[in-house]
């Protein structure tokens, strides 16, 4: 077994939030040691390497803002980059900025327990090294357990399963085999378009069917790179002060004072934009106005229609069970015309569901399929399932694991009452865990997390945790927005409803990015009211 070891921090994840955390801890000269699963960076962008897995951000403003010879330095080819390139990128940063010397790979965190003794954390690793530190800071992502469904006859099946977030670095050779895909949400969609045209047939087996906007891609030359660098001193603080951490902010305008043309060309405006504006860089009503959210919905629903050429294929395409934007919404390119295609069968598994896998395939309650490969773009256990996925334990033992099978509780997403000391990004209750472009979100978390803990060095203080009045207040705040909204109305991972015997609670914070971000600062302006600093 390697000998303990006592740093100042561990930061556990190497992705878009984990290699800035240390960037930001080693510059205020702490001694830092950061741990990932993973063989290499890059957390959500390592692992879900499936084929089409891309961003639905802007690359622009997809990226890190902390140093001017970065953003100097990398070209971003694409308006919406793929997993490569931002692996890539990643990779870059790393290296730029000397980040793996304190990085441990291939190595799980399996507990971390508070010592009140010593007011350390003490954290142990599949490898069998054991670390204390004062200061533990998950950086987990918002998405990183996969959810696999029970589905009955799981091993019996003799052909190969590949959940999208575990897609093998060396590939799956899909060419000419008879795939089946479940799941059509962000990434199933992603999946599909891509694979449609090398499978020798295509299943899709849908249980509800989503709205998707179309993605507008180009790729970007020097030009357009000069002109975006031009806007980039601009962008950097756009991104902090909108709704969702984008550049462009929700429409200022109430859509009640336009007329129903207006509005309609409004909307065409958008669409056209071949973005996520549509959705958060539109009308705001879309997220608690019905009839604004029906009108919306239905200029969708109508273009969706008008790309499937069998009338009865689009409309089991077409969503009519929940309003737009009140799920996930996709980017797609090609994504409906995949089913215009003779290798491609949409089975509705709400109508028959799966009801086993089979040695050759999946059944459903009326016909076997017979498959080669079966994906699985099922998606996770948002928010909360990185973090109960191991042995967490604060004051007096407590495992956080237990508390949340009961309530999910945070304070603003980034602390927890009863865990002192211990820093989480993109955990539930904050932007980060849904509503947000996620690097301007995690950035933010993290320098709030690296400022709290210079205050605290500064001040000569070990400890910091929320009280629980701050909690209970934060929470209030949290639940009263939420039921502003038609988003927990309907079921998706945004509010657990994914994930047998979670607590259904939304978990993304839906006041802003912007409002979340003053937030933080009124906290660290007023030194940390409502804190519990020792
Ligand atoms: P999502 O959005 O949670 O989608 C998962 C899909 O898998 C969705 O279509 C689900 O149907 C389907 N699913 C999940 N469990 C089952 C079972 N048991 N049977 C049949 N179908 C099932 O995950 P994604 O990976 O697509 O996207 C996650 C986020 O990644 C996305 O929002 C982006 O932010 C990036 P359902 O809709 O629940 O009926």
């Amino acid at each position: 077994m390697a000998e303990s070891q006592r740093v100042d921090a561990v930061i556990i994840g190497a992705g878009v939030a984990g290699l800035y955390q240390l960037y930001r801890l080693r510059e205020q000269g702490l001694h830092v040691r950061v741990f990932d699963a993973a063989s290499e960076v890059g957390g959500t962008w390592y692992w879900n390497r499936y084929p089409g897995a891309r961003t639905d951000s802007l690359s622009h403003e997809y990226q890190y803002w902390f140093s001017d010879e970065l953003l100097d330095e990398w070209n971003w080819q694409e308006r919406f980059p793929s997993q490569s390139e931002i692996e890539r990128y990643l990779n870059h940063v790393a290296d730029r900025f000397d980040l793996r010397r304190d990085i441990t790979f291939n190595t799980r965190v399996d507990a971390a327990h508070w010592d009140e003794a010593t007011g350390q954390w003490k954290i142990s690793t599949d490898t069998g090294e054991t670390v204390a530190a004062r200061f533990l800071i998950t950086c987990l992502g918002p998405l990183s357990a996969p959810l696999v469904p029970p589905f009955e006859g799981h091993e019996t099946f003799t052909g190969e399963i590949v959940h999208t977030a575990r897609w093998p670095r060396e590939g799956v050779d899909l060419a000419g085999k008879r795939v089946g895909v479940i799941g059509t949400g962000a990434t199933g969609i992603q999946v599909i378009q891509t694979i449609a045209a090398e499978v020798e047939h295509l299943t899709v087996f849908q249980r509800t069917a989503n709205y998707a906007l179309p993605m507008h891609n180009p790729t970007y030359d020097d030009n357009d790179r000069a002109a975006l660098r031009a806007r980039y001193p601009a962008i950097r603080s756009q991104v902090h002060h909108t709704f969702a951490g984008f550049s462009e902010d929700l429409d200022e305008r109430d859509a009640a004072d336009l007329s129903p043309e207006e509005r309609r060309h409004t909307l065409e405006r958008l669409y056209e934009d071949g973005s996520l504006k549509l959705w958060i860089g539109g009308f705001k009503e879309v997220f608690f106005d019905e009839a604004i959210n029906e009108e919306i919905s239905e200029f969708v629903r109508e273009r969706i229609r008008a790309r499937i050429d069998d009338p009865a294929m689009a409309e089991k395409l077409v969503p009519t069970d929940h309003g737009f934007g009140t799920r996930r919404v996709p980017l797609e390119t090609n994504y409906f015309e995949a089913y215009n295609r003779d290798n491609v069968d949409l089975v509705d598994i709400k109508a028959a569901p799966i009801e086993c896998f089979t040695e050759a395939g999946i059944r459903t309650a009326d016909t076997e399929y017979p498959l080669d490969v079966i994906i699985l773009a099922t998606g996770f256990d948002a928010g909360t399932g990185g973090l109960t996925g191991f042995d967490i334990r604060g004051r007096d033992g407590v495992a956080l694991a237990d508390q949340w099978s009961q309530e999910i509780r945070t304070t603003m997403g980034l602390q927890i009452h009863g865990y002192p000391n211990l820093f989480t990004t993109s955990a539930p209750f904050a932007p980060a865990s849904a509503f947000c472009n996620a690097p301007t979100c995690l950035q933010q978390q993290v320098d709030w997390i690296a400022d709290c803990i210079a205050y605290l060095e500064r001040q000569g203080r070990r400890t910091i945790e929320p009280t629980p009045e701050m909690e209970q207040s934060w929470i209030d705040h949290h639940d009263e927005l939420a039921a502003m909204t038609l988003i927990p109305r309907t079921k998706s991972w945004y509010t657990g409803a994914n994930v047998a015997g979670k607590q259904q609670r939304l978990l993304g914070y839906i006041g802003g990015v912007n409002a979340y971000g003053q937030a933080c600062e009124d906290l660290k302006a007023k030194g940390y009211e409502g804190f519990a600093i020792a």
